[in-house]
């Protein structure tokens, strides 16, 4: 009883990186998530259930106690401005970071050190502001849903801020990095009264994880 409890994981990479982790762990799903269309998993482990959800629905499940626990990107966790959310572990899976990047051109007589006044396009809009109010700069932030590169290109603002992993999105386009907001990756998270009430089965999982992400780092690291 006390070991029951449901992970809503992120779909998409988050979750293809989770699965050897969670398998680690000793949790495997009855069926494949990649190819079933339940939305709800049971696994190997009774009573122990899967989400798969959208990414940006993560934290709310959680916050609201409609999952136990969660695994979503850190850029996810800095968006959702949510309480009652308690972050766990960095798994270490689905790196990257979030990067404000421009035009080569601009880049090449652009100095950070200048800025006092930015218009900027991206997913992140708090994490945004948040990040450039600490430093005192002005931004007007512009919320896009997806292909934030277009953005410079079409005119529709000098700079954004995404997620970049190898660069080659950015290159593509003619963008370059020119400041680092943070380090990404993926996190467990928990529901505070999960905690509470599933204090043994949460303390299990997380010390099982912990072991899969330091044996999955090798060796040095
Ligand atoms: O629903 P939504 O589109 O928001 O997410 P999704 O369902 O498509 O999820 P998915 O599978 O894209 O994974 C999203 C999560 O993976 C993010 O929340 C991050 O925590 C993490 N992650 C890690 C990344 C990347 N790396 C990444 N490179 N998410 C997105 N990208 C994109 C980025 O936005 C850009 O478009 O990849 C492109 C850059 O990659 P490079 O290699 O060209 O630099
Ligand atoms: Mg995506």
């Amino acid at each position: 009883m006390s070991d029951q409890f449901t992970l809503a994981v992120a779909k998409g990479r988050i979750l293809n990186e989770s699965l050897p982790l969670l398998a680690a762990a000793g949790i495997r799903p009855s069926e494949d998530p990649q190819k079933s269309r339940r939305l709800i998993l049971e696994t190997n482990v009774p009573g122990v259930r899967l989400m798969v959800i959208r990414s940006a629905d993560v934290p709310t499940f959680v916050q609201f106690g409609a999952a136990d626990l969660g695994i979503v990107g850190k850029d996810v966790l800095m968006e959702h401005d949510g309480e009652d959310l308690y972050e766990m572990l960095d798994l270490g899976i689905a790196r990257c970071r979030l990067m404000v990047a421009e035009p080569s051109t601009l880049a090449a007589t652009d100095d950070p050190a200048q800025w006092r006044r930015l218009r900027i396009a991206t997913k992140y809009v708090h994490t945004t502001r948040r990040h450039f109010a600490a430093k005192g700069i002005q931004t007007e932030v512009i919320k896009l849903y997806g292909s934030m590169e277009l953005a410079p290109l079409a005119g529709l603002a000098d700079r954004i801020v995404d997620l970049v992993d190898t660069g080659n999105t950015l290159r593509a386009n003619g963008l370059v990095e020119v400041e680092k907001i943070t380090d990404i990756s993926a996190r467990l998270i928990a529901n505070r009264a999960a905690l509470k009430m599933r204090h043994q089965a949460v303390q299990e999982l997380v010390n099982k994880l912990a072991a899969a992400v330091a044996s999955a780092a090798g060796p040095g690291e």
